[in-house]
């Protein structure tokens, strides 16, 4: 009998979630516990860490579970290479939804980098006002340029003071193009910071970035370990034996 884990919190995995509700497959919805009020899912959902990969090991065997969709954010690399240690050690099944990165286009003035620390070097020395599209969590290494002016953007209100004084959007996504030209323009934003993250839901600021000629410094993702990979929330059905009605 099947019963999936899908290891979500991010757009394409609430996709791939109302899919197997409508196709009625026994399957259990996981978050990390990262957010506050993360989005209800039309599936049994469970929020936080498993305990490693031993943990989610443990899980799979308690709960029965016959197939793990890896349906992370491409950044969430810890994550990833825990269900596939978990998958070898139970011999369960594995596939990841993993949508394709963004691909600079004409007009685009990128400059890639490996991490949020090669970002931070990437910066111009003069003082700028610069749009961190990166989250809560990796900020920190941002104090070392403390001559720029900053604007982030959190899901959640931060708990603790932030580490340099910076303007605080707090908005969960997804993002609209004018929305964000219209945050760029006001706050006279002249650099962004981005990971690259691909999907619909944060690539606006991308858009809007090159209609206003501004530089991008690009984090790209991690490397994973090999595992199935699929760009689709169709081609995970198929993988469960099950057509969709997205076509195809
Ligand atoms: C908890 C689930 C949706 C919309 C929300 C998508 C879009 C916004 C791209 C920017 C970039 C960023 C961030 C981002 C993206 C969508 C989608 C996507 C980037 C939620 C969600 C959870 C998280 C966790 C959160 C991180 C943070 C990262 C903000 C829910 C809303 C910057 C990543 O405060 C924190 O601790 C937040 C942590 C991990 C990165 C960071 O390090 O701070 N996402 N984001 C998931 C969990 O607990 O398992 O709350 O409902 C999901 C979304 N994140 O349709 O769901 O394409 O999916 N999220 C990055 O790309 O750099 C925003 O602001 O332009
Ligand atoms: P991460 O660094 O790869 O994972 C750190 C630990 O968080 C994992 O080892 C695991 O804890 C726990 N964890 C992560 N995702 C989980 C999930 N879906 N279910 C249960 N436990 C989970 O993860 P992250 O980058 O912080 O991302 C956390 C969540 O936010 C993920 O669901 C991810 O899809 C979502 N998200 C992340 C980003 C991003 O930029 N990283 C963007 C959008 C959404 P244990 O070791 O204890 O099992």
């Amino acid at each position: 009998m099947m019963r999936a884990l899908i290891l979500g919190g991010i757009a394409d995995a609430s996709l791939l979630a109302a899919e197997i509700a409508r196709a009625g497959i026994d399957a259990v919805y996981s978050y990390g516990g990262r957010t506050r009020a993360p989005a209800d899912q039309p599936l049994p959902t469970r929020i936080g860490g498993f305990g490693g990969a031993s943990g989610l090991a443990d899980t799979i065997r308690r709960e029965g579970i016959t197939h793990v969709i890896d349906a992370t954010h491409p950044f969430a690399a810890e994550m990833s290479r825990n269900a596939v240690e978990a998958c070898a050690e139970t011999a369960t099944p594995l596939i990841a939804l993993e949508r394709a990165p963004w691909a600079e286009v004409p007009g685009d003035n990128w400059i890639e980098v490996t991490d949020v620390h090669t970002a931070v070097d990437a910066l111009p020395e003069a003082p700028a006002n610069v749009f961190l599209a990166i989250g809560r969590q990796h900020i920190a290494p941002f104090v070392k340029r403390p001559q720029h002016a900053y604007t982030l953007r959190f899901v959640d209100p931060p708990e603790a003071s932030l580490p340099f004084a910076a303007e605080l959007i707090v908005s969960r996504g997804p993002f609209t193009l004018d929305g964000e030209l219209a945050m760029m323009r006001t706050r006279g934003i002249n650099w962004i910071v981005a990971r690259n993250s691909g999907g619909d839901g944060a690539h606006a600021k991308i858009d809007a970035a090159r209609m206003l000629g501004l530089p991008v410094i690009m984090i790209s993702r991690p490397q994973l370990p090999a595992r199935k990979r699929v760009e689709s929330v169709t081609e995970v059905m198929q993988w469960l034996g099950h057509r969709t009605c997205l076509g195809a």
